[in-house]
């Protein structure tokens, strides 16, 4: 998983309604639409839970340590969406006895692996590369209009891909996967949950599969690998990885058809999936 650094989230709040604006004209929903869609719950189910929810964010100094800006970031993009938010005062240890002390329903914080919101109630783990794979594999379908019987391309088959293909099966597409490992394929191949597993194509060489699929979701941390000759005017890209793969030509001639942000869809799906077993 590639670490964020502070200047992918600099001014990230500030922009969050100009953000919002351009994915609703983009996918026809805001960022509570498109998190309750990935996470098939509703918006009243959603809206009536989080509004009553105290959410703590944990600074995490394991690793390569605290990314400043990262949890202000998170709670900016859930205050955006409803809930009472605090960052703790402390990380680590006197984080967790903060959260307890200040009654959050449900903790949020990232280490160098993983990124987790746990509902203290109902003891539920959320993890942020599942939701981010349903959120952009969902905006995709949104942005594209229907994916079912389409042929789509996944780049990348980390924790991110994988839910991303497992979420465009379910939708009905049919889905080619690319990945620098080739044994990554094999393994994501061998790992999705699904009946329909066998229609996964495994794509050995990305040109040709990037030449051939005009729908696209790049889970990968490669820069460039989406080039200005892969664009046509019916090319649609959903890019949850970072960098961008795109390039800067790439990025202009597909124009609004791309879906990319460093947190924003990933974190709105993740605590639409920690309330989506409240009462
Ligand atoms: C969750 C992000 C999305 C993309 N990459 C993931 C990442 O950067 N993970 C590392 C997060 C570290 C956070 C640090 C802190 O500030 O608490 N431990």
């Amino acid at each position: 998983m590639t670490r964020l650094k502070t200047v992918d989230i600099a001014g990230l709040d500030s922009m969050l309604s100009l953000y919002e604006a351009e994915l609703i004209a983009k996918t026809g929903d805001d960022l509570i639409g498109l998190a309750c869609r990935a996470a098939d719950i509703s918006k009243g189910h959603f809206q009536k839970r989080v509004n009553a929810l105290s959410i703590g964010l944990i600074p995490i100094t394991s690793g390569q340590g605290i990314i400043i800006g990262f949890c202000d970031a998170v709670a900016s993009i859930l205050s955006h969406v409803g809930g009472k938010i605090f960052v703790t005062q402390k990380p680590d240890v006197g984080g967790w006895a903060e959260s307890f002390e200040r009654g959050a329903d449900i903790v949020m914080m990232a280490d160098d692996d993983r990124f987790v919101a746990l509902n203290m109630t109902h003891r539920l783990v959320v993890d942020n590369a599942a939701a981010t794979g349903r959120a952009f594999a969902t905006g995709l379908n949104m942005m594209a209009g229907n994916l079912e019987d389409c042929a789509v391309l996944v780049i990348g088959c980390g924790p991110v891909g994988t839910s991303a293909v497992e979420t465009l099966i379910r939708i009905g597409a049919r889905v080619t996967i690319y990945d620098i490992h080739p044994s990554r394929c094999r393994d994501l191949k061998d790992r999705v949950n699904t009946p329909l597993k066998s229609a996964i194509r495994l794509a050995d060489d990305p040109e040709p599969a990037l030449t051939e699929n005009k729908f696209i979701l790049d889970a990968s941390p490669a820069e460039n690998i989406i080039k200005v000759d892969h664009i046509t005017p019916e090319t649609y890209i959903s890019a949850p990885g970072i960098p961008l793969g795109l390039s800067e030509a790439a990025r202009l001639k597909v124009s609004n058809r791309l879906l990319h942000d460093p947190l924003q869809l990933g974190v709105v799906t993740m605590l639409a999936m920690a309330v989506k077993h409240l009462p």
